[in-house]
């Protein structure tokens, strides 16, 4: 009944300001959190954010990364565990720079990290490094993914033993470079192959992995965002259009699609009854951070849910990011209760 629920909102919203505001580890600069829950306890797989002498441009150079750390807590707000390094730039064979944001799976015994860099020719692909322990060290596999471009990768794995790669992010993520899968000679800047405002928007891409986690097992499509009356999110709209960082959760048997509307600084979501969308666009997990980017993952844990995301409050500059955590919590029509980070 109504009042016992909005007394139930009010001690969760108290819990959770125990975990929010608070970055989980001040060591080093941490960003890009994907958590995931592997044997009982919470590991989380960010970038890790260094001081570079790389300019600062609308093309990221700014995010100069090497190197990955792996972090695990026992519960939420426990002591939080450095695993780190766990793979180095200098130990993948293909890359040549910026290790973004990466993702991490299990299957049969193995743990598999997904991750971004640029290879040899300074475009964006995606490869796999594999693990005995979701702890690492990770050792990378000797090309990238074949067919795989753009940046950002996240795993889901659905109920029914499936895994499915989503990826992509516009303008220093080179998303707009690709057209049906390959890099369009020419298009240089963060805008080029953009569509004009009253066109689709680029979408988030989706494909099944294969067996041994190290493929694509089909080719990448469109994962769809439309809006209420099922038109595809335009490209001109800002505060809705797919920009970087998609995550993709189940939750009472509906897949959610979040993600980062860049140069709006919203995580957005939408919903739908596919891993492969269309998912109607709900509205937003997570209002603007401290900071340009803004990037986040979603886990249950003990039958709550957590939303991980991070900031800037440790260094004031957007290059050298903190992650935290915080409760997130559902309406009773399934639609997420937007968090509001700077409350
Ligand atoms: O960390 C580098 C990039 O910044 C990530 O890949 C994006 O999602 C943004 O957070």
């Amino acid at each position: 009944d109504q009042p016992a629920s909005q007394n139930d909102q009010a001690t969760s919203a108290e819990e959770a300001s125990k975990f929010s505001h608070s970055p989980l580890v001040s060591h080093i600069y941490t960003a890009d959190p994907s958590a995931h829950i592997f044997e009982g306890k919470i590991y989380i797989y960010p970038s890790h954010d260094i001081e570079t002498s790389a300019a600062s441009d609308d093309m990221g150079g700014h995010f100069d990364m090497k190197d990955y750390h792996v972090f695990s807590m026992e519960r939420p707000s426990g002591e939080v565990i450095d695993h780190g390094p766990v793979l180095k730039l200098e130990d993948i064979p293909w890359a040549s720079r910026q290790l973004w944001a990466p993702d991490a799976a299990h299957k049969n015994g193995k743990y598999y990290l997904y991750f971004p860099a640029k290879d040899k020719e300074d475009i964006f692909r995606i490869g796999v490094a594999v693990a005995d322990s979701p702890a690492g060290p990770f050792k990378a596999q000797p090309a990238p993914i074949k067919g795989s471009y753009s940046m950002d990768p996240a795993v889901f794995q659905d109920d029914d033993g499936s895994y499915y790669l989503y990826f992509g992010g516009i303008w220093g993520g080179q998303l707009q470079w690709f057209e049906d899968g390959k890099l369009v000679q020419g298009r240089k800047g963060p805008t080029d192959g953009i569509p004009a405002s009253d066109q689709p928007a680029l979408m988030p891409k989706v494909a099944k992995l294969s067996g041994d986690m190290l493929e694509l097992a089909e080719k990448p499509i469109d994962a769809l965002i439309v809006d209420e009356q099922g038109n595809p999110i335009l490209s001109g709209d800002n505060q809705r259009r797919f920009f970087e960082g998609a995550w993709v959760h189940k939750y009472n048997g509906k897949y959610y699609l979040s993600y980062s509307t860049g140069d709006t600084h919203n995580i957005a979501y939408g919903i739908s009854d596919s891993p492969y969308g269309p998912f109607v666009h709900k509205g937003n997990v997570l209002l603007p951070v401290q900071g340009w980017t803004n990037h986040h993952s979603i886990v249950e844990f003990e039958e709550k849910w957590y939303l991980f995301y991070h900031d800037t409050e440790l260094s004031g500059e957007t290059h050298l990011r903190n992650i935290k955590m915080t409760e997130l919590r559902y309406n009773d029509d399934g639609t997420i209760i937007t968090i509001n980070p700077m409350k």
